[in-house]
């Protein structure tokens, strides 16, 4: 048999693959697998699958998640004609444009500058996020969702014991936002994802994602569901009740970055490369207000997870999101994943799927695959971008110790079965040399799909004989649900994760972590030296004889050959056809994890006086400096527990102090919360002074929410990500931008802040900040001058204000319409 196989691969792939054929066959044999050694055996034996061989499976009713292409191409074909005059598009522009609410009347759009109203098809919800949305919905007045939408329970689980043991113990600790979800569900008719089914990202992917459909989804890497072809956006929650209340969703018109793709990936290479080394490229705020657009002969030769993945993480850049063109990797993962139907319709509309030819993109870059080199972003930053040939060097430079405690692979972003598949390749190499790692190795795979194939396959075998630890169907340790045994305090520490964000404090608590990012690959590869100066292509191991060891390329098939295996089936969601009003949401009254919501006050009509400059922040300040996630998960239900987080990860620019504020009514240092609060207590409102891309990277509405509970009518910015600054927005606070950069040098905390300009606002008008100093000494000596902002809010958005919040205002139509 082993003569019969090799015969269709080349020489030289042939006597790696049957030396690690040999191994697989000889592990599974040990670990009693009887059934399963011949799969093994010739499954590992095959790294090149043909797609177009692989079985596929039984349909699944897919009568929901196909997109209406026929209507969507004439929508489009209205706009381009209209208004672009039949002018060439680019997939992101066709996708989007296709979806407008009101295709027949919209004037010119000029993207940076134009409101889209948009109609999602879809909306996807995790288990953190969504229940400020259901409290939020619960006050808009409708009897169900008004677009097809899912929950998934994959925040609130922590890591400690690993797997089923893990998810039953959450199933009891989070039972009551658990029940609150559910029956909130039922009564709104949402699919509902249990915990452990898995996380949202590959959730959808693998179930709702369809090429040319637009879906929104409370998490800010929803763009994961790209890597399918659908512009799938991030949002906070206000934006998800939206679309689920019918109500237009807004986005301002994208630019479109294109990213051409040539060449082809090599041996160590994979698409988590691509997207390491954009993000050094593009910097944390480079993609802000554009889509990223692959194009190019490059992305034929990616798989669909792959292409997921670079999609998943232009979230680390501020990107809209990202999207790739229908290719047959796409059409090869629908059919193995029950949704044939799909991919038969999406290739009728091939010429919908993908960028019109010679269209514009407002900026190109290219990147040839052939040349890539895998790359380690960190620490404390995703987009700090390393190739791996020059990483010990920087690793010394440093003087960081030579060591990593924790290898963590899995997660939203990395957890296919391809991904699965190359790094089980190479630690069947090193098992079979008795090599094993020297840091602790977890794995996280997204799905219960994915965790049962890869038990079938013999993979999870070879993972856990090393020591690996294969976690829960869950975030965990990515957002610090990680019950961390192995250090003390909060001593200097390095992790290699391949995750897509790594921001001080978030995967276990300790600001002296430092989590750097990289493929599956070479997390695996280097957590079996253990140390962060070893290159596992030039750089070799000692094996049980003592003698060197050195890993060969990981291969590994993109999908599995024999189908995926289902997930077990009582984590299938409920099915639901439409909402029952007669569902209970459970809520405790005595609660201390869920909170119905007041309505925020709605705006005094005057022009604001005698704010506070509560903090004027220095440097990065992302939604996890806002509001925390890890042991805080367990309060978004309940706005006025949670608030005790708020800002507590902010460096003073005053003092060079986290999470300490001078009082100006008592004269004494307090953390964040605590002055925010007593200001509330005795009426006087605060703002917040920061600097570049404040409330970068996740879609926390709980960071504007916060902040707006405890008394902040106003943030003055450098600048803003975008899902932070429409959460802003929605909630009622003025996000304004200094017109000059450096007039944040002129504000401190304490100072007294009124407006200029707020009774009138309209779109474009600036708004004038009045500015005074009173020296500490002498309240009598005071200084006194004016700056001028600028901000984004459209005549919608300046309503939301008006209103007090977005809510307030869907709420009052609702009262209308229903007198
Ligand atoms: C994250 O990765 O930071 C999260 C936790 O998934 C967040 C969502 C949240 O905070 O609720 C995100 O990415 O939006
Ligand atoms: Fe969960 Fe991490 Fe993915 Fe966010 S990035 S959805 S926390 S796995």
């Amino acid at each position: 048999m082993v003569k019969l196989l090799s015969r269709s691969f080349s020489r030289k792939m042939n006597s790696r693959c049957l030396f690690i054929g040999r191994r697989y066959y000889q592990l599974a044999q040990s670990i009693n697998q009887s059934r399963l050694i011949h799969l093994n055996f010739r499954r590992s034996l095959a790294t090149i699958t043909d797609q177009s061989k692989l079985p596929i499976p039984e349909p699944k009713d897919c009568s929901k998640i196909t997109p209406n292409y026929a209507k969507l191409v004439e929508n489009l074909s209205i706009v381009q004609k209209r208004i672009f005059g039949g002018q060439p598009l680019t997939l992101a522009e066709k996708i989007l444009y296709a979806h407008l609410w009101n295709s027949k009347e919209i004037g010119k759009i000029i993207k940076g500058e134009t409101y889209l109203q948009l109609k999602p098809d879809r909306v996807a919800m995790q288990d953190a996020s969504s229940q400020t949305v259901i409290l939020q919905f619960m006050l808009a007045g409708m009897p169900e969702t008004a677009v097809p939408t899912s929950i998934h329970c994959d925040h609130l689980i922590e890591a400690y014991e690993g797997g089923d043991k893990d998810v039953k113990t959450a199933e009891v600790t989070s039972k009551e936002i658990f029940d609150f979800l559910k029956s909130a569900s039922e009564k709104y008719g949402i699919e509902f994802w249990k915990p452990g089914s898995g996380i949202i990202h590959q959730i959808v992917l693998e179930n709702y994602a369809a090429p040319g459909s637009l879906m929104i989804g409370t998490d800010s890497h929803t763009p994961n569901a790209g890597g399918l072809g659908t512009i799938a956006i991030g949002v906070g929650g206000a934006d998800a009740v939206d679309a689920m209340a019918d109500i237009p969703w807004e986005l301002k018109a994208p630019k479109i970055i294109g990213v051409k793709l040539t060449g082809k990936l090599n041996d160590w290479a994979s698409p988590k490369d691509v997207i390491l080394h954009l993000a050094g490229k593009l910097t944390v705020r480079g993609g802000t207000g554009h889509i990223i657009e692959y194009f190019g002969t490059g992305i034929e030769t990616l798989s669909c997870t792959g292409m997921a993945t670079i999609c998943n993480m232009g979230a680390e850049v501020g990107a809209t999101t990202s999207v790739f063109p229908f290719t047959s990797s796409m059409h090869s993962y629908l059919s193995a994943t029950r949704r044939h139907p799909v991919a038969k319709q999406a290739t009728s509309y091939a010429s919908y799927l993908k960028a019109d030819v010679n269209a514009h993109y407002d900026q190109i870059i290219e990147i040839n695959l052939s040349e890539l080199e895998p790359h380690i972003n960190g620490p404390f930053t995703p987009d700090l971008s390393t190739p791996l040939s020059k990483f010990a060097d920087f690793v010394t430079k440093n003087g960081w110790k030579d060591e990593i405690k924790a290898g963590l692979i899995g997660s939203c972003t990395n957890s296919s079965y391809q991904d699965m598949s190359r790094v089980t390749s190479l630690v069947a190499q090193a098992l079979d040399k008795g090599v094993h790692p020297k840091s602790d190795f977890f794995i996280t795979p997204g799905s219960d799909q994915i965790r049962a194939t890869m038990e079938r396959d013999g993979q999870t075998e070879i993972l856990q004989k090393v020591g690996g630890r294969v976690l829960a169907n869950a975030c965990g340790p990515c957002i610090g649900q990680w019950k961390r045994t192995d250090i003390q305090g909060n001593e200097e520490n390095a992790i290699l994760t391949s995750f897509n964000r790594n921001f001080k404090n978030r995967n276990d608590g300790n600001p002296s972590t430092m989590n750097f990012l990289a493929s599956p690959e070479i997390v695996t590869a280097m957590t079996f030296a253990g140390r962060l100066t070893f290159n596992p292509i030039t750089d070799t191991l000692v094996d049980k004889d003592g003698k060197p060891f050195q890993f060969s390329n990981p291969s590994g098939d993109e999908l599995p050959k024999h189908g995926f295996e289902k997930g077990r089936e009582f984590y299938e969601p409920t099915q639901v056809s439409a909402g029952n009003p007669s569902t209970q949401i459970v809520i405790p009254p005595d609660s201390n994890r869920l909170q119905l919501l007041e309505p925020f006050p709605i705006w005094h009509g005057s022009e604001f006086h005698g704010l506070r400059v509560l903090i004027k922040v220095k440097g990065k300040c992302t939604t996890d400096h806002i509001s925390a996630a890890g042991p805080w998960l367990k309060f978004k239900g309940h706005l006025e527990n949670i608030s005790n987080n708020t800002l507590i990860g902010a460096l003073n620019a005053d003092n060079e102090k986290v999470n300490v504020v001078r009082n100006v009514l008592t004269g004494e240092d307090g953390t964040i919360p605590e002055v925010a609060r007593y200001y509330k207590e005795n009426n006087i409102q605060w703002i917040v002074v920061a600097d570049h891309n404040y409330g970068e990277g996740s879609a926390r509405e709980h960071a504007a929410l916060q902040v707006r509970y405890l008394g902040c009518p106003i943030i003055i910015a450098r600048s803003f990500a975008r899902i932070h600054e429409t959460n802003l927005k929605k909630q009622g606070v003025l996000p304004l931008i200094f017109k000059n950069d450096d007039d944040y040098n002129l504000l401190s905390g304490g100072d007294i802040i009124s407006t200029v300009g707020i009774i009138g606002l309209e779109p474009g008008k600036d708004v004038t900040i009045r500015i005074r100093k009173e020296k500490s000494d002498d309240k009598k000596k005071v200084e006194e001058f004016d700056i001028l902002t600028k901000h984004t809010m459209s005549e919608n958005q300046i309503e939301w204000f008006i209103m007090g919040s977005a809510l307030n205002l869907i709420a009052s139509k609702q009262k209308s319409t229903s007198i």
